[in-house]
C-alpha cells in the first residue's frame, strides 16, 4: 500500500468543498456521558491543548466565523460540542488539555467524559490531533496520542497557526511531528499544515475529511 498524502487532486478537493459548502449546523454540548447524542454520522474528533486553535479550525473548515466558540482565553470549550456537515459528517470539538487554570473537579470531569466518549464510540472514526506549529508535540500531547492507542482511534496530526512561522520552519515543523508520530501505533501517517487566519491547508484537510462522510 501506498502512503497517504495530503490531496491536490482537483476532484478531491471539489469533493471537500462540495461537503463543507453544505449547511453546518450545531447539533448538541454534552458535559456528561449522559449528554451525548445518538450516533448517527461518522464522527471525526478535534483534539489538542487549550489555545491550539481546535474551534478556529472548525469554524475555517465550515466557513463560518461563530459557529465555535473561540476565545484568547485558554481553556473555554469546556462541554464535547457536535457540528453536523451537511448531515453527512460530524465535526466534534474536544474541550483542550494542559491548561492548569480549571479546578480539579472540573478536570475530572473533563476526563470522564471525553474518556467515556473516546473509548465508547462506535461511530468515531478519526482524531485531528492539533498541534501548534510554534510548539511542536508536548508532553500532553503524547499522553493524548496513548489515550487514543488505547482506545484504537487512529489520530491525524494537524498543525494550527501556519500563518505565525516562515514557510520553512512550518516545513520543519511538519517533518518534526511527523516523524515523531510515526513511531506511535495511533498514528495515521500524515500530517497537515493549516492556518484558519489564511486558509492554508484547509481545502486539503475537507478533502480528507470529505473521503470519511457517510
Ligand atoms: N494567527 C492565528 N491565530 C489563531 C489561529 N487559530 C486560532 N488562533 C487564535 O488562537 C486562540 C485560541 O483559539 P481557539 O480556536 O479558541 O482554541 P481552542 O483550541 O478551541 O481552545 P480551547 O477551547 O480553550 O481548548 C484565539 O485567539 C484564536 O484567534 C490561526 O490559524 N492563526
Ligand atoms: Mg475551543
Amino acid at each position: 500500500m501506498t502512503a497517504p498524502a495530503v490531496p491536490t487532486g482537483a476532484a478531491e478537493l471539489e469533493r471537500g468543498r462540495r461537503l463543507f459548502a453544505a449547511e453546518s449546523r450545531f447539533i448538541a454540548a454534552a458535559d456528561q456521558p449522559a449528554a451525548l447524542p445518538s450516533e448517527r454520522l461518522p464522527e471525526i474528533a478535534f483534539v489538542g491543548r487549550s489555545n491550539v486553535g481546535k474551534s478556529s479550525l472548525l469554524n475555517a473548515l465550515t466557513g463560518r466565523k461563530t459557529l465555535a466558540r473561540v476565545s484568547r482565553t485558554p481553556g473555554r470549550t469546556r462541554a464535547i460540542n457536535f457540528f453536523s456537515i451537511g448531515g453527512r459528517l460530524m465535526l466534534v470539538d474536544l474541550p483542550g488539555y494542559g491548561y492548569a487554570a480549571v479546578s480539579q473537579a472540573e478536570t475530572r470531569r473533563w476526563s470522564q467524559t471525553v474518556g467515556f466518549y473516546l473509548a465508547r464510540r462506535g461511530v468515531l472514526r478519526r482524531a485531528l490531533l492539533l498541534v501548534d506549529v510554534r510548539h511542536g508535540l508536548k508532553d500532553s500531547d503524547r499522553l493524548a496520542l496513548d489515550l487514543l492507542a488505547d482506545d484504537a482511534v487512529s489520530a491525524m496530526a494537524v498543525l494550527t497557526k501556519a500563518d505565525k512561522v516562515s514557510m520553512a520552519e512550518c516545513d520543519a515543523q511538519t517533518h518534526a511531528v511527523g516523524a515523531a508520530l510515526a513511531r506511535h501505533p495511533s498514528a495515521y501517517p500524515l500530517v497537515v499544515a493549516t492556518s484558519a487566519e489564511t486558509g492554508q491547508g484547509i481545502p486539503a484537510l475537507r478533502a480528507l475529511l470529505a473521503a470519511l462522510a457517510s
